[in-house]
C-alpha cells in the first residue's frame, strides 16, 4: 500500500490544459512508485474517481497541486473527505498557494506536508523517508508542523538543472486522459498545448507571488530540449500551437532566438510571458526572428505608467512609463501583439492620491491604445501577496490589511474574488474607486474586444464597439449597463478572471 495519487483540482471550466504541475511530480517518482493522476478539470465529479482508486486500499500518498481561487475549493473538499475516510494516508500539497500560505494549510488539520516551491527532489525524498520511516527534517523545500505545533520550513534547495530532470511522462498521462483532450482550440490554434520551459524569475516585483518562492532565481531548459518536447507532442498528437506558461519565458534573448530558429519549420503559433524592459533590449533581428517563427502575441506585466508606482512595485528599476509606450509602438513594426497587464489600486498615503493614481493609469492606458490599438489590455486590481520584507508589503500591513487565517476563510465568496483579483478588500480602496476601475475596463473592452475571445464574431465586435466608443471618447465610464448586457449575453471572455 504505497501508491501515489496526484490530483489537479478544477481550475477552469471546459478549458483543459496539460496538468504540468502534477505531471512534473509524476515524473519525479516515475519508475520508483506507482502513481495515478486525477484531473479535476476533466472529471464531472473527481471524488468519484478518487474514491474508485482509494477503495482498492493501495493508495497511501496524495499529492495535490493548489493555486489560489477556485482550485483551492476543490482541493479543500477533496482533502477533507480523504482524511476523514482514510486517516492513515499522507496528504501533501504543493504549488503557489500552500507555499505562500503554509499556516492556514497546515493548521487545517487535513494536510500533512507542503512542498515549498519545486518538488522534483523534495517529493520523492519525502516519500522515501516516509516509506523507510526515516527523518524528513533535512529534506529541502519542505514545510510541516512539528510535534509542538510549530510550523517548520526547511532550507531552500538550489534550483535544479532543468535539462537533467526526468522526461515528462506524456504517454502514461495519455492512459488516464487522452492527450488530445488537453490540446484545446484557442486564438493561437486548433490544438494548443501548454508547456512550462523555465522556473522562477530573476526579478523581485513586490506584488508577485513568484518572488517569495523563487527569491529572484530562474532556471530554464535549453531551447533544444523545449523543442524536442514540443515536437514530440506535435508529431504524436497533432499540436499546432503552444502556450508557454513560464513566469518569464524571454529572460534569455539567446535561448528565445534559438528556440525560434528551431520551431520555425514546424509552423506552430506560440505565446509567452515577458518583461518590457528585458525585451526592449532585444535586437530588431531577434524580434523579427521570434515573430517569423510563429510568436503572434506576448504577455507583458506593464503594471503602471507611473514611474513612482513602478518603483514602489520594485519592478526592477529599469522600466518606465515612456518605455511602455515606446515598446508598444516598436512591436507594431514586427506585427507582434503586446498584451499589457496593468495593476490598478496600489496604496498611497491619502485617498486623493489613490484616486489620482487610478485616473492617471486610465489616461495612460488610453495613450498606449492610441499608439498601438492592437495592444491587448488586461486590468487587475492590486491584491497583496505576502512578500515579507518588501516596502509595499509593509505599507499594506500598516494599512490594516490581513490575509484570512483559515482555509475555510480563503474559500469564502469574498476571498475567492480577491484571488481572482477582482475584489481586493484592501482598506485604501473605496467602492467608488473599484467601480471606476471596473467600469473603465468594461468600456475599454467594449471599444477593443480581446482577440483571445474566439467566439466573438466580427458582427458582435462591431456592435459592442459602436455602443462603447462614445463613452470612451467622452471618458464617461459610469453605469455602462448596455455594454455589460451585451458582454453577458455573448459571454465575453475576460483573461484577467479566467486566466489566459
Ligand atoms: C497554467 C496556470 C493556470 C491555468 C490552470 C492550470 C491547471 N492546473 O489546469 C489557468 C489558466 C486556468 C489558471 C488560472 C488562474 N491562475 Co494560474 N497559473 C498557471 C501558471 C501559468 C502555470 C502553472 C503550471 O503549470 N506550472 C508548471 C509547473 C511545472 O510549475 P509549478 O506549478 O510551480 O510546479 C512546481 C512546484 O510548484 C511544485 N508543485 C506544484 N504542484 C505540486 C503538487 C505536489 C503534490 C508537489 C509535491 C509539488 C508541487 O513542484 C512543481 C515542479 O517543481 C502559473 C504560473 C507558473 N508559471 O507556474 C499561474 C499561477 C499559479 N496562477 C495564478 C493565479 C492567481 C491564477 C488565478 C487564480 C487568477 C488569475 N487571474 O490568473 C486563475 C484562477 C482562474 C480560475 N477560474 O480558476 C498565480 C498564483 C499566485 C498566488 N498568489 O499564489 C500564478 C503563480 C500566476 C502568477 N504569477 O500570478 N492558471
Ligand atoms: S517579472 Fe513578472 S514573474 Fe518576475 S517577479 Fe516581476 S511580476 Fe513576478
Amino acid at each position: 500500500m504505497n501508491k501515489i495519487l496526484l490530483f489537479n483540482p478544477r481550475s477552469a471550466n471546459n478549458k483543459y490544459r496539460i496538468p504540468n504541475s502534477i505531471l512534473n511530480i509524476a515524473a519525479s517518482v516515475d519508475g520508483k512508485y506507482d502513481w495515478v493522476i486525477v484531473d479535476g478539470n476533466c472529471e464531472h465529479d473527481p471524488m468519484v474517481k478518487i474514491d474508485s482508486y482509494l477503495s482498492t486500499g493501495e493508495f497511501k500518498y496524495f499529492g495535490f497541486t493548489v493555486m489560489p481561487g477556485p482550485q483551492l475549493r476543490q482541493a479543500i473538499i477533496a482533502s477533507k473527505t480523504i482524511k476523514q475516510k482514510y486517516p492513515d494516508t499522507k496528504m501533501i500539497w504543493g504549488g503557489y498557494f500552500p507555499s505562500n500560505q503554509p499556516n492556514a494549510v497546515l493548521y487545517s488539520g487535513y494536510v500533512d506536508f507542503i512542498i515549498n516551491g519545486p518538488g522534483d527532489h523534495a517529493f520523492p525524498a519525502l516519500i522515501d523517508a516516509l516509506e523507510k520511516n526515516e527523518p524528513y527534517e533535512f529534506i529541502r523545500n519542505l514545510i510541516y508542523k512539528a510535534t509542538d505545533g510549530k510550523i517548520i520550513k526547511t532550507a531552500k534547495e538550489d534550483l535544479l538543472d532543468q535539462d537533467n530532470l526526468p522526461p515528462l511522462p506524456y504517454d502514461k498521462l495519455n492512459t488516464f486522459y487522452p492527450i488530445t483532450k488537453f490540446l484545446g482550440k484557442t486564438y493561437l490554434g486548433e490544438k494548443t498545448m501548454a508547456y512550462h520551459s523555465s522556473i522562477g524569475c530573476p526579478f523581485t516585483c513586490s506584488f508577485c507571488a513568484v518572488v517569495p518562492i523563487y527569491e529572484a532565481r530562474w532556471k530554464a531548459k535549453s531551447a533544444q530540449n523545449v523543442y524536442n518536447d514540443v515536437k514530440y507532442i506535435k508529431d504524436k498528437w497533432g499540436a499546432d500551437a503552444i502556450e508557454f506558461h513560464d513566469n518569464n519565458f524571454f529572460v534569455s534573448e539567446k535561448r528565445a532566438v534559438e528556440f525560434a530558429r528551431l520551431i520555425k519549420p514546424e509552423n506552430m503559433t506560440w505565446w509567452g510571458m515577458a518583461r518590457i524592459d528585458t525585451m526592449s533590449k532585444f535586437k530588431d533581428s531577434s524580434l523579427a526572428a521570434i515573430r517569423e517563427s510563429g510568436c503572434k502575441i506576448i504577455f507583458f506585466g506593464a503594471e503602471s505608467g507611473n514611474n513612482a508606482i513602478l518603483e514602489q512595485m520594485d519592478k526592477g528599476g529599469t522600466q518606465t512609463g515612456d518605455q511602455i509606450i515606446e515598446f508598444a509602438e516598436r512591436l507594431k513594426k514586427f506585427d507582434i501583439i503586446p498584451e499589457y497587464s496593468f495593476v490598478l489600486g496600489t496604496p498611497a498615503p491619502t485617498q486623493e492620491q489613490v484616486q489620482s493614481q487610478i485616473d492617471f493609469e486610465i489616461d495612460f492606458i488610453k495613450k498606449v491604445k492610441a499608439v498601438n490599438p492592437k495592444t491587448e489590455i488586461v486590468i487587475y486590481t492590486y491584491s497583496p501577496v505576502p512578500t515579507e520584507g518588501s516596502e509595499l508589503f509593509k505599507q499594506v500591513i500598516k494599512s490594516g490589511f490581513r490575509f484570512p487565517e483559515t482555509l475555510e476563510d480563503w474559500i469564502s465568496p469574498t476571498w475567492e474574488s480577491f484571488d481572482l483579483r477582482k475584489n481586493p478588500l484592501t482598506p485604501w480602496l473605496t467602492p467608488d474607486m473599484i467601480d471606476k476601475i471596473r467600469n473603465f475596463e468594461t468600456v475599454l473592452n467594449g471599444v477593443y474586444p480581446t482577440v483571445t475571445d474566439i467566439r466573438l464574431n466580427m458582427l458582435k465586435r462591431m456592435a459592442i464597439k459602436l455602443v462603447a466608443t462614445m463613452r470612451y471618447k467622452a471618458s464617461m465610464y459610469q453605469y455602462p449597463y448596455e455594454i455589460k448586457l451585451l458582454q453577458k449575453v455573448w459571454r465575453y471572455r475576460q483573461p484577467e478572471i479566467q486566466g489566459f
